[in-house]
């Protein structure tokens, strides 16, 4: 070996050891498909059935099919009304409780094919799975494990009518994002005639790791919902509201859909050893499906903001629901709201004024973790600190005196959620005046604060299971206090 081989050897032998190694996982990391997920945040709910047409909540299962009949359905002004209001999916109740399917099953016949609606060769999945194509929405189903038309329900012959439902959804309709099992389970139906009670014992009756297979057998890329996961868990409540502490970890063994953990579902667990982040699913009237008599209650611009900063604000994803009316269209008052919600959001959000800014930090791991990260607007760059220093500052210098009053943090959730506690402060007439303090961040969190004119924020991780992984903070001046 000559003397300039041997230098250029030393080179990268030295430059590959001065290589600052990133830091190591911590606890439970989500899967492709939940990060995928995560960066959803915002995606509409769909009820839709007999139900529309009947003004019920729950149907008991012997509406005649006949009822099904949607004087001109339109699933691409659901698409284009989610699409417009900055939605990313949608997710709809294949089948609801009352056991009608929206698509022409090929194992029941209380399903559209039986009803006078299209002469019975419509398909609703398939019309709004185009709609969701064609405005490059992603596509969600809603499979009701109670069924109160089936004779079988509560025998394990209904268990295999179940799934041989759950695989033509998931074979005919094309890439599915989101499996959603709800937990209402049992109870008075008409069960084909029987009209009676039926309990089923909701910790065993499912079988559910069997029935989670055929999902990851068919959509791989899917994740499935229900109270305990197995990949998002219910908030636990249906009113809107998020956790401000809210892990995105949770020990779901012996938990199951229909249980009693509503408490517990919204914060998670802190040592939980499976990642399950919470979704926040709630409607845009009192109901779930649509009522003449609600029209009045549509939720406000203003209060769709609240849900936001209640769900999306609190490291949880929302799912809004918004239902058809009779003719199978969303009701002009609701799309309305969705629109100047989604023009509210544009002027609360609209001018980051952290971006460009100088960052510095108390300390930082070393080349490739600096400060900087958390306003590079790559959410794959992060600040971290040392391995053993699971505390720190970032100091976000504006440059001039500037008014503020929202922050955006996230974590870099890649390796794990970490941040137990943090507060923000800003720099005024010489001293650190304390803005919001709090406990858990995750993929993101969004606080409001009274407006401050200041020209330095700090945020203070003072908490953290392990080095701290930051890798975006924003700064927003937004409209009013
Ligand atoms: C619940 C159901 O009982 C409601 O009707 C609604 O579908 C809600 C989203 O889930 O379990």
């Amino acid at each position: 070996m000559n003397r300039i081989s041997c230098l250029l050897i030393s080179i990268i032998l030295l430059s590959a050891c001065s290589q600052v190694k990133p830091p190591e996982p911590f606890g439970p990391v989500p899967s492709e498909r939940q990060l995928a997920w995560h960066e959803m945040e915002y995606y509409m709910f769909v009820h839709f059935t007999v139900n529309t047409f009947t003004d019920k909540e729950w149907g008991y299962g012997d509406e005649k099919e006949s009822v099904f009949n949607p004087s001109e359905l339109d699933c691409r002004q659901w698409a284009k009304a989610a699409k417009d209001a900055g939605m990313k999916g949608i997710i709809i109740t294949a089948k609801h409780h009352d056991g009608f399917c929206l698509w022409p099953s090929k194992f029941t016949e209380h399903s559209v094919k039986n009803s006078i609606w299209k002469d019975g060769k419509g398909d609703v999945l398939r019309e709004l799975k185009n709609a969701c194509e064609e405005f490059g929405l992603k596509f969600g189903v809603y499979l009701s494990p109670w069924d109160r038309n089936s004779s079988a329900y509560s025998t394990p012959l209904y268990l295999a009518y179940y799934r041989n439902q759950l695989r033509e959804l998931l074979t005919n309709y094309g890439d599915i994002f989101e499996v959603w099992f709800d937990g209402a389970n049992g109870g008075d139906g008409f069960y084909g005639g029987a009209k009676e009670t039926r309990k089923i014992d909701n910790k065993t009756y499912y079988d559910w790791p069997n029935t989670h297979s055929i999902v990851r057998e068919l959509q791989p890329h899917a994740v499935m919902f229900s109270d305990a996961g197995p990949d998002i868990r219910w908030v636990g409540n249906e009113s809107g509201m998020g956790s401000l502490t809210n892990w995105c970890l949770l020990k779901k063994d012996g938990m199951y859909p229909g249980g009693d953990f509503a408490k517990i579902l919204g914060e998670g667990h802190e040592d939980g050893n499976y990642w399950v982040p919470a979704e926040v699913d709630v409607s845009i009237r009192p109901g779930w499906f649509y009522h003449t008599s609600q029209d009045s209650l549509v939720r406000t611009p203003e209060n769709l903001m609240d849900l936001y900063y209640s769900s999306v604000g609190r490291n949880s994803n929302l799912l809004l629901n918004v239902p058809p009316d009779r003719r199978g269209k969303l009701f002009e008052k609701d799309v309305n709201s969705l629109l100047a919600f989604r023009d509210l959001l544009k002027k609360e959000f609209e001018t980051n004024l952290a971006k460009g800014k100088k960052v510095n930090a108390s300390s930082y791991r070393g080349k490739g973790y600096e400060a900087s990260n958390v306003n590079d607007g790559n959410p794959e760059t992060y600040w971290a600190t040392k391995d053993e220093e699971t505390a720190g500052d970032i100091i976000i210098d504006l440059g001039a005196d500037t008014e503020v009053n929202r922050i955006i943090l996230q974590e870099y959730i890649k390796l794990g959620q970490r941040v137990q506690a943090f507060k923000v402060s800003a720099f005024i007439l010489g001293e650190w005046k304390p803005l919001i303090d709090g406990t858990t961040i995750g993929h993101k969190i969004i606080r409001k604060f009274p407006v401050v004119k200041t020209t330095t924020i700090k945020v203070t991780i003072y908490k953290s299971k392990a080095c701290p992984v930051i890798s975006n903070i924003e700064l927003y001046r937004a409209p009013g206090n």
